[in-house]
């Protein structure tokens, strides 16, 4: 028996005032605008009207709605996509409500995501499985899967599915894609009287739900919080082992797949040495060569968005800069879709999905069973890049497309083509990003060594102290090795670069040694310091945050998102998703909400087609977050005399509510500070 696991498993999350009350019922606040995509308007005729739905709590139902509210229902579940912390507490919180509604109420849980609902394969779940589960991560009561309801017979026969069990709500806890399933599989069972409410998920933080005016309906899907903060206790133990034995650069890739909101949320709890923010990387614009096309009455399209050479180039900077002070090592943070954000990469991506689905559309077989087979693959690619001619935005392949495809490591060259998710997501999350740019920054900071740029600054107490601590005269020893010491407090070792047999000729012509004369070896141990060696540790964060325990704030959050969810059932919403208002503020402030999800769709390529999907909201630039990150910048390089920056985020308690029990990157966007 695990004490722990038991007081985890019996804490009872607070709830919002309206679900202490006997009965709920729904306001629509109709101050909310979101511009209808004319697509979503067409496909989703049947929920494209629904609007904000505020829950609220009564005391003194009246009989028609005690009698709706009670009526009793049978709700189906499914959890789709990747894990996230807090998924059992959706399932708790609902399983309550539902009960608290009418006791005789069952709720049925889809084994393995979607599939289940396919093949309706279903449990009821119980109390005890229920509670077996209570503030427990993963998704391991009903499991998960990646399957999309993408075809009228996989929609035949979920629709089957809630037929045989007379579901009377199907729940879907998913995230972006998910909730576009969600939004169909309303529209699909409308007639047949089945309601689907989804609910937002993913550890990737990027469903954020806002109006067209900017105001705030869900700040943040579940899981993200409970991630991010594994994220930054491991990635924080990194910055004290690295400060501590002063030798690896470690790099650690950190979930999302395509928006940098963990990457983000990581640095302002650790204060890792670098930090890149892929949407950051998009933002950057190289004037030079806008001027330049300027000058030449052209327009440069690649100046916009950072180039993977580019990106490389500031990495070697950061490294060359801390090395400068003596700080060969250092702790950066690369975000998994950095990819995503870097425009050659993205048109690379992009002009395969097309030419994957025409193969497709034409062979008998699948590009993804016929590619393996050939025998040159590259050369095969190749062709294809150049050839494409279905879309005339992306067909130019001129010389510097070859340029920046050949600066792609052969392994992710043939990694564009893997094969993309049922949503026609590119699985970024299987690739060696951080491999692909060390190779770059490998060849770079070579060429920076041999240029003399890139060599470690040696502090003069230092030097002085090892020479004299070996009897030796740093007067005299010092102006053999080292020109322009006086000036300040490190030494740039001259010339960097230097073999054995120079240095001991710089010596001999110094005097500090005769001809043939060994070098001293304490020299010898401050000549080989002024080398810099770049040796990195790799380390992904993603699986092991996404099993991870939910936090107080997580668990907190989905047992609510349970509970409005059985609000909006009993009042019969559908296309709706379950969502909690003011989630950036205290608790106090939290409010349940149903945000229409049909108005937040929108046209966007997937698998080389347009498609009808919800928006993913990626990092804003010019929210306060962001800023504040970009300012404090320089400070967490600490490419200066002084110490590391590093921050130990505090630790994760259940039953404590502290400012370390929020994400910060909520609390900065919403009041501004920390
Ligand atoms: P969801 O969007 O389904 O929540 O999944 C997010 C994620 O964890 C990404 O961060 C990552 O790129 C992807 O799942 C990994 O997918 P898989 O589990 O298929 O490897």
């Amino acid at each position: 028996v695990n004490p722990q696991l038991t007081a985890r498993r019996s804490f009872v999350p607070p709830v919002c005032g309206v679900f202490e009350k006997p009965c709920s019922l729904l306001r629509t606040d109709e101050s909310y605008r979101f511009t209808i995509d004319q697509e979503a308007e067409k496909q989703l005729s049947r929920i494209i009207a629904n609007r904000v739905q505020v829950v609220e709590g009564t005391d003194a139902p009246d009989d028609a709605l005690k009698a709706q509210y009670t009526r009793r229902r049978n709700i189906g579940i499914v959890f789709s996509g990747g894990p996230a912390p807090g998924g059992h507490n959706v399932i708790a919180g609902l399983f309550d409500a539902a009960r608290r509604a009418n006791p005789a109420n069952k709720v049925f849980g889809f084994i393995l995501g979607p599939d289940g609902i396919i093949e309706n394969e279903a449990v009821e779940l119980t109390g005890e499985m229920v509670d077996a589960y209570r503030n427990l991560g993963g998704f391991t009561m009903i499991r998960t899967g990646r399957t999309k309801i993408d075809t009228k017979e996989k929609m035949r026969l979920s629709r089957e599915t809630c037929k045989a069990l007379k579901l009377d709500a199907l729940v879907v806890v998913g995230g972006d894609d998910s909730n576009t399933n969600a939004a169909f599989l309303a529209q699909e069972m409308y007639e047949d009287g089945v309601q689907v409410i989804g609910v937002p998920k993913t550890i990737d933080g990027d469903i954020q739900v806002r109006d067209d005016t900017g105001r705030v309906l869900c700040a943040m899907s579940f899981g993200f919080h409970t991630a991010a903060r594994s994220f930054a206790g491991a990635i924080s133990n990194l910055c004290t082992d690295g400060s501590s034995d002063v030798k690896y650069w470690h790099i650690c890739k950190v979930m999302g797949r395509v928006a940098s909101h963990l990457a983000l949320e990581v640095a302002l709890q650790t204060h890792a040495s670098m930090t890149f923010i892929g949407e950051d990387l998009a933002d950057f614009v190289d004037r030079k060569r806008l001027e330049k096309a300027e000058a030449e009455g052209t327009v440069d399209y690649t100046a916009y968005g950072m180039t993977l050479r580019h990106l490389s180039r500031v990495i070697c900077d950061g490294i060359v800069r801390r090395a400068a002070v003596g700080k060969t090592y250092g702790v950066m943070v690369i975000p998994e879709g950095v990819l995503e954000f870097i425009n050659e990469i993205q048109i690379f991506i992009i002009k395969l999905n097309t030419i994957i689905a025409e193969y497709n559309d034409t062979h008998d077989k699948s590009f993804h069973q016929d590619f393996p087979l050939l025998p040159d693959k590259l050369e095969y690619l190749r062709k294809l890049l150049q050839l494409s001619q279905t879309d005339p935005a992306y067909t130019i392949w001129n010389s510097r497309d070859n340029e920046l495809f050949n600066d792609i490591p052969g392994f992710f060259q043939e990694g564009l083509l893997m094969e993309r998710d049922s949503h026609g997501n590119f699985p970024f999350s299987q690739v060696r990003t951080e491999k692909v740019l060390l190779g770059l920054v490998q060849d770079y900071l070579n060429y920076l060594k041999e240029q003399g740029i890139y060599k470690v600054g040696i502090r003069r107490d230092y030097y002085s102290k090892t020479l004299r601590s070996a009897g030796l005269d740093p007067d005299f020893y010092g102006p053999a090795l080292f020109r322009n010491y006086a000036d300040g407090k490190f030494l740039q070792v001259r010339p960097v670069i230097i073999s054995r047999k120079t240095l001991i000729q710089a010596l001999e012509k110094g005097g500090a040694i005769q001809e043939n004369q060994e070098i001293p070896p304490v020299i010898e141990k401050i000549f080989k310091k002024s080398v810099p060696d770049f040796k990195t540790q790799t380390h992904f964060y993603g699986y092991d945050g996404r099993g991870g325990d939910p936090t107080r704030f997580d668990c907190t959050y989905t047992y609510n998102l349970g509970q409005t969810v059985f609000s909006l059932v009993a009042n019969g919403a559908t296309g709706q998703m379950a969502a909690i208002r003011n989630l950036e503020f205290d608790f106090s402030r939290w409010e349940p909400i149903g945000i229409p999800i049909a108005p937040l769709m929108h046209l966007e390529e997937r698998k080389g087609r347009l498609a009808l999907v919800i928006e993913k909201s990626v990092v804003d630039v010019s929210s306060v977050a962001f800023r504040a990150v970009k300012a404090l910048r320089e400070k967490w390089l600490a490419a200066s005399d002084g110490p590391d920056d590093f921050r130990r985020p505090g630790p994760v308690s259940l039953f404590s509510d502290t400012e370390e029990s929020h994400p910060i990157t909520l609390t900065l966007n919403a009041t501004g500070r920390t």
